[in-house]
């Protein structure tokens, strides 16, 4: 099992996923530059990560990775909990990481991308910074009482965990929204996220 993938981008999410799996895989670092390159393309058509390798099967899209992974590991309970409702509701919410809230940072990521104005570029992060942080509020509401967003520990937790990194690296202040603060805390204490982090040369 090999997973591509760049250090803190959305692909930390499916690398704390093997590592709560436990069994070997391979992390490979695809650079920058490499990226829109022939060989990462073959992989990737996107020139995006996260792309797994299975023993020749190539996987793209996040989702489709991590309910790949959970699918082959079900002891590892990836999806929150063994009851439909349990995986349902850890599905809703890796949907909303990754359809909404990532695709909203990506807005603020790729400004210059998707906008040659540079006060065009700023309003479109400001907003979309406001956008996240309301997203945030409807998921700090759901944490009132719970330690993860389903039943147990889910990769949605993973996904959101990604995310409020990138929360504190664009400056995004969630700081009155307590339990996801505390949600942070508890991913941050988790050795497997601890492991991931390390392999990808992070704190
Ligand atoms: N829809 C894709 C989005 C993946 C994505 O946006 N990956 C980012 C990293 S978080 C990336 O590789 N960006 C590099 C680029 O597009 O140039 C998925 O869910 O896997």
């Amino acid at each position: 099992m090999k997973l591509y993938g760049l250090p803190g981008a959305c692909s930390l999410v499916d690398h704390i996923a093997l590592q709560w799996i436990g069994k070997p895989f391979e992390y490979v670092a695809v650079g920058r530059d490499a990226l829109k390159q022939a060989p990462f393309l073959a992989v990737s058509p996107m020139g995006a990560v996260p792309a797994l390798d299975d023993a020749g099967f190539t996987l793209t899209q996040n989702c489709a990775i991590l309910e790949y992974l959970a699918e082959k590991n079900p002891e590892a309970k990836l999806l929150g909990g063994d009851s439909l409702k349990a995986r349902s509701e850890a599905r809703r919410w890796l949907a909303f990481c990754n359809s909404d809230i990532h695709k909203t940072y990506s807005m603020i990521f790729g400004a210059a991308r998707l906008l040659n104005d540079t006060t065009a570029q700023t309003e479109l992060s400001n907003n979309a910074s406001q956008r996240v942080r309301d997203m945030y509020a409807i998921i700090d509401k759901h944490l009132a009482g719970r330690e993860w967003l389903s039943d147990g520990r889910s990769v949605a937790d993973a996904y959101l965990y990604v995310t409020l990194r990138w929360a504190s690296a664009k400056k995004i202040d969630i700081s009155d929204m307590l339990n996801l603060q505390a949600h942070f805390k508890r991913m941050s204490a988790d050795p497997a996220v601890k492991a991931a982090l390390a392999a990808e040369g992070m704190k």
